[in-house]
């Protein structure tokens, strides 16, 4: 498998992942701007939406959207438990949570990226952001744990947004177990390594 990344994008979800279960995978750096790939391909012909995160399967198949991405590789190694079973009640909740993290937080803080945005503008989506990080926040403090008890792709996905507040200005200070997962799933290895290689990875 190849993973086409841009440092610290949410492709970081996907990539953890693979270093968590120890997939095989070559990680295949993209250049946002000029849509390059470090292999010397054009990655608007592998993904046409133009978007990291895209998963490359052996037999050339392209997954997109990072959350069918996280879905299909914690299947691959069902026994990790990073996912419950398709089909169960569980893995229907899990899929919210994802959405939620995708649409809610990840959408959400996109925009504050932009230099085109007007600054009260931004003003008002942090706001928003604000009262959507209160419903994680609540999560959090049960388990610690985005979804369920114990380390599973929604903690990756939510590592790698709230890994943009600082830059983005999202003030966490009202969210203490946000800042503790944050610690907690940034201790991991698979974790670590995944941020050294992305950071180390020459640029296209
Ligand atoms: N809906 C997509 C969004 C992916 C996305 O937002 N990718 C960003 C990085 S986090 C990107 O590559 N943006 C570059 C662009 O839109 O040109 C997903 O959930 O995977």
């Amino acid at each position: 498998m190849k993973l086409y990344f841009a440092p610290n994008a949410c492709s970081l979800a996907p990539h953890i992942v693979l270093r968590e279960l120890e997939l095989p995978f070559t990680p295949v750096r993209v250049n946002n701007q000029t849509k390059r790939t470090a292999d010397g391909r054009d990655f608007l012909e592998i993904n046409p939406k133009g978007y990291v995160a895209a998963l490359e399967l052996e037999d050339g198949n392209v997954l997109t959207e990072g959350a069918a991405i996280l879905q299909y590789l914690a299947d691959l190694r069902p026994e990790a438990g990073l996912a419950p079973a398709n089909g169960t009640l569980q893995r229907t909740q899990l899929q919210a949570q994802l959405n939620f993290i995708g649409s809610e937080l990840h959408a959400g803080m996109s925009p504050l990226f932009s230099e085109a945005i007007a600054e009260p503008v931004k003003a008002l989506l942090r706001e928003k952001l604000a009262k959507r990080l209160g419903f994680m926040e609540r999560t959090l403090s049960d388990s610690g744990h985005a979804f369920g008890e114990g380390f599973s792709i929604a903690d990756a996905y939510l590592f790698t947004v709230m890994g943009w507040s600082e830059h983005l200005r999202v003030d966490l200070s009202a969210f203490p177990a946000i800042r503790r997962h944050r610690e907690t799933i940034g201790a991991r290895r698979s974790v670590i390594e995944a941020l050294r290689a992305e950071a180390q990875a020459p640029a296209v």
